[in-house]
């Protein structure tokens, strides 16, 4: 491919990535365990406890709140008119016969929200994506006009009768091509070109000069796949305007209701008081319920005309074809290295394929999200990266998909290009990985893209994957199959991640800046409600959240009440996704009870007669130094707090913490995948997979167990079956399960797991992210396994999804058949 040098103009602003400055001790070196940190009896259950997940009677059960339980008095139903075209200008809705059918109450099109300028909606990323089109369509499946009905199977066949006059445009469907500005997708903008921004980081002279000088240069470009996440629930929303109250009530599928709120608030001009979002239960979202779809503000601007509850709940082909997607970055990428095999200098070039709008959920600052940190693991004297992105005639979107805002893409590049130089070299993977890890000395460790990674120690998980797995044993087995002609690759991948967004310097969405929030109260019996700004779409956090504030207060976990998702009720937060919960709301957990217990300390000093410095706090209880018979308990605390509390303090047991962290959390972790490939057919069969992760402290070890098995399965379809396939006229070919395949049980490995632990040095409990490490180490440990099955044979690289046919091509160009 060749990359083009264009300098706009661009539809947005085009970027220079900055950072600002760190404020100091923030990341330091840190030892690294293996043992968890445990300081509480299992009846408390504070961190580290294998607690059971306090949600999941209610899951078993079938007895979970989700969208499609909210049933409201007098609710109607609203289905959807979808595009046939991916490019086509509108001539006519007739919605006649639809209108004519009995149940049928109304049919909202475009220019019926023209009139109240609701058309066209800003996306989280300052791009403008349209509600409902008035003069073209730009995408396969987009909707087109809402049908109102009395039942939900009325609605789904009057969409049948709406009759709509298309005039067929021609689609753009190459992200290249776009970029000739031959077809323009957005006509609506002041100026005519699919270029959205260009952004850049790092240096580019200083790795210009690296590559001069280097002795090893690699290059390679890969295309990563469009991609959906498939979650179990489909998005919806049930929207209940009440006029006598000029209340908005909302139960919709929401990664962050307080975030939406606001959005809401600004485009409506509904006060935000008047605004409840309330995110009930959630079947999975893993990103895809970030964004805002056109089918929710629909489902509002309905319930507001008509004056009664309406819902709206997506099909799964509606879902598969029209929600936001995921990855479509094409890469070129180079490595250097020294003489003695050193990397020195990595320089990226990529095209993002944004669809029509750019409606990614990055942080602002950050159009290509996080995908900076794509020096990974490695210490390199100079990098230069350069995102350019195009708009094409597909759905809009860019982020979702389990990925930390960007870094899968990132780790997928840099993990295949540290393979490709060591096979190139000579050398093993694993030792060429060794020789070039940023060492643990090296931390506070600046990367060459400006991120200060806060603590690592990425030679102690290499080595316990590889001791684990039996390294050295597969190596000497691998080399006597290959002499057999049997076809059998080992793949490492060691990544660096980085969550927690995040501080509010560098972190806003939508100027909103990124923070998180906890507020506790004790209740007089020592019963505790915890509130928080993120919101659980399976994660466990009524179970984590409560053990972080039982370590802290020692109030039993099964004692503490954990709720989130309601605006009317929780303090304001930014929401869930890039493994942020336990960064940002994780912490507000652990700092609000610090709170609680400086007040408890005083309370109990109170009813001890003594000095506060003389007491010294013991898992549940003030005591006094000396004397540890003479204490008072957290519940003790609690109900005197409310009956007995000091005359010069307030009564009340209860605290609330905003917390903004002053750095990301980078956790890390090193994955081996061992592969059989069937010569016949080139099919891939994973016989081993062992995933040695390192997210800090742990909080709950059950938990993290199941967010990497959950994860590693969600690596594993991109690697080797999902990717979302359209056709030359723009038509999506996947939009059923038939043909998006996912990953069964049937092809899963059992998946091996373990862990290191590198506390984070600025987390009140040393604790980093986990929910995305898994998805964003796999894949690339996969394709390295079948590039490494496959190099003697002058493979050098295949883009994932890695299906059986590719592979038998490359066999076949090889010479190699069965
Ligand atoms: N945890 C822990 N110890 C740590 C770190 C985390 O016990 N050191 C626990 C946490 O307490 C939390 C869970 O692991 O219960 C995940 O925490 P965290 O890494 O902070 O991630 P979030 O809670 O912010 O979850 C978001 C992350 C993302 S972005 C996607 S995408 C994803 C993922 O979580 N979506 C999921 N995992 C998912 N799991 C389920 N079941 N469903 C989704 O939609
Ligand atoms: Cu990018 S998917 Mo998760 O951040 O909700």
């Amino acid at each position: 491919m060749t990359n083009h040098q264009h300098e706009g103009p661009y539809q947005l602003p085009d970027r220079h990535e900055f950072h600002s400055e760190q404020p100091a001790g923030v990341s330091q070196q840190v030892p690294t365990s293996e043992s968890i940190r445990v300081t509480t009896p299992p009846e408390v259950s504070g961190m580290g406890h294998r607690m059971k997940r306090k949600e999941d009677p209610r899951f078993i059960q079938g007895k979970g709140n989700y969208l499609d339980d909210v049933k409201l008095p007098g609710m109607l139903h609203m289905d959807i008119v979808r595009s046939p075209y991916a490019h086509a200008k509108i001539l006519s809705i007739d919605a006649s016969a639809a209108l004519a059918t009995p149940g049928v109450i109304a049919v909202i099109t475009g220019k019926d929200l023209e009139a109240h300028k609701l058309h066209w909606m800003p996306t989280l990323m300052s791009d403008t994506q349209m509600v409902l089109p008035v003069e073209k369509v730009v995408y396969y499946a987009q909707e087109v006009c809402a049908v109102i009905a009395t039942d939900r199977y009325i609605a789904a066949d009057a969409v049948e009768k709406v009759v709509v006059e298309y005039d067929p445009l021609e689609p753009v469907m190459d992200p290249f091509k776009a970029l000739d500005d031959k077809v323009i997708v957005r006509d609506d903008k002041e100026v005519k070109t699919n270029r959205v921004w260009h952004w850049e980081a790092g240096d580019k002279d200083a790795t210009d000069k690296v590559f001069k000088d280097a002795a090893h240069v690699v290059k390679q470009y890969m295309h990563l796949p469009r991609i959906h996440v498939s979650s179990i629930e489909t998005c919806g929303m049930v929207a209940n305007y009440d006029s006598s109250m000029g209340k908005m009530q909302i139960y919709m599928t929401s990664q962050a209701p307080h975030a939406h709120r606001t959005v809401f608030a600004l485009v409506s001009g509904i006060p935000e008081h008047k605004i409840q979002i309330i995110s009930p239960d959630i079947g999975g979202g893993f990103g895809g319920k970030v964004p805002v779809y056109p089918g929710y503000v629909v489902c509002a601007v309905a319930s507001l005309l008509l004056g009664k509850p309406v819902k709206w709940v997506e099909d799964r082909s509606e879902n598969l074809q029209a929600d936001s997607f995921a990855r479509d970055y094409h890469i070129t990428a180079e490595l250097a290295a020294d003489k003695d095999g050193k990397i020195t200098g990595l320089r990226v070039n990529t095209l993002a394929d944004d669809g029509c709008a750019d409606a990614a959920a990055n942080p602002s600052k950050f159009p290509a999200g996080l995908y900076s940190i794509c020096t990974g693991s490695y210490d390199m004297k100079a990098a230069h990266v350069t995102v350019e992105a195009a708009y094409t005639n597909k759905p809009p979107g860019g982020v979702a998909y389990r990925c930390s805002f960007r870094v899968t893409e990132a780790v997928h590049m840099i993990e295949r290009m540290t393979d490709i130089l060591a096979h190139d070299l000579g050398i093993d993977p694993a030792e060429f990985r060794m020789k070039n890890f940023i060492r643990p000395a090296q931390f506070p460790y600046k990367s060459p893209t400006g991120w200060e990674y806060d603590s690592g120690n990425y030679p102690g998980a290499l080595k316990k994957a590889m001791d684990t797995i039996g390294y050295q044993a597969l190596r000497k087995e691998q080399a006597e199959k290959r002499a057999r002609g049997e076809l059998m690759g080992i793949g490492i991948s060691s990544f660096t991640e980085v969550v927690g967004a995040g501080p509010s310097r560098d972190f806003d969405i939508l100027g909103i800046k990124m923070f998180d929030s906890a507020e506790i109260r004790v209740h007089p019996t020592g019963k505790a409600l915890a509130r928080f700004g993120t919101k659980s779409q399976g994660q466990g956090h009524e179970t984590t959240y409560a053990q972080i504030i039982a370590e802290e207060l020692g109030l039993p976990a099964s004692d503490i009440q954990v709720e989130e998702g309601d605006t009317d009720t929780a303090p304001y937060g930014l929401g869930t996704y890039a493994s942020r919960s336990t960064p940002t709301a994780g912490a507000a957990a652990a700092m609000a009870s610090r709170k609680i217990k400086a007040k408890a300390r005083k309370i109990a000093a109170h009813l001890l007669e003594v000095k506060e410095d003389d007491l010294e706090w013991n898992v549940n209880k003030w005591q006094v130094k000396g004397s540890p018979d003479k204490a008072k308990t957290i519940q003790e605390i609690a109900f005197a707090a409310y009956t007995n509390h000091p005359p010069e303090l307030e009564a009340g047991l209860e605290a609330t913490d905003y917390y903004n962290p002053p750095n990301l959390t980078f956790p890390f972790g090193s994955y081996i995948c061992v592969v059989d490939i069937d010569k016949g057919t080139g099919e891939v069969h994973v016989r081993r997979f062992i995933a040695i992760d390192d997210c800090g402290n742990i909080i709950n070890p059950l938990v993290v167990e199941g967010q990497v098995h959950g994860g590693l399965t969600m690596g594993l379809a991109p690697a080797l079956f999902e990717q979302i396939v359209y056709d030359e006229n723009g038509t999506c070919l996947t939009g059923t399960f038939a043909d998006y395949l996912l990953p069964t049980a049937v092809e899963s490995p059992k998946w091996e797991t373990g862990h290191t632990i590198t506390p984070s040095p600025h987390h009140p409990i040393g604790a980093k992210g986990v929910g995305e490490s898994p998805t964003v180490g796999a894949p690339p440990a996969i394709a390295n396994a079948v590039v490494d099955a496959l190099w003697h044979l002058g493979v050098r690289h295949i883009d994932i999804p890695i299906t059986p046919e590719k592979v038998w091509k490359a066999l076949r160009a090889a010479g190699v058949s069965d």
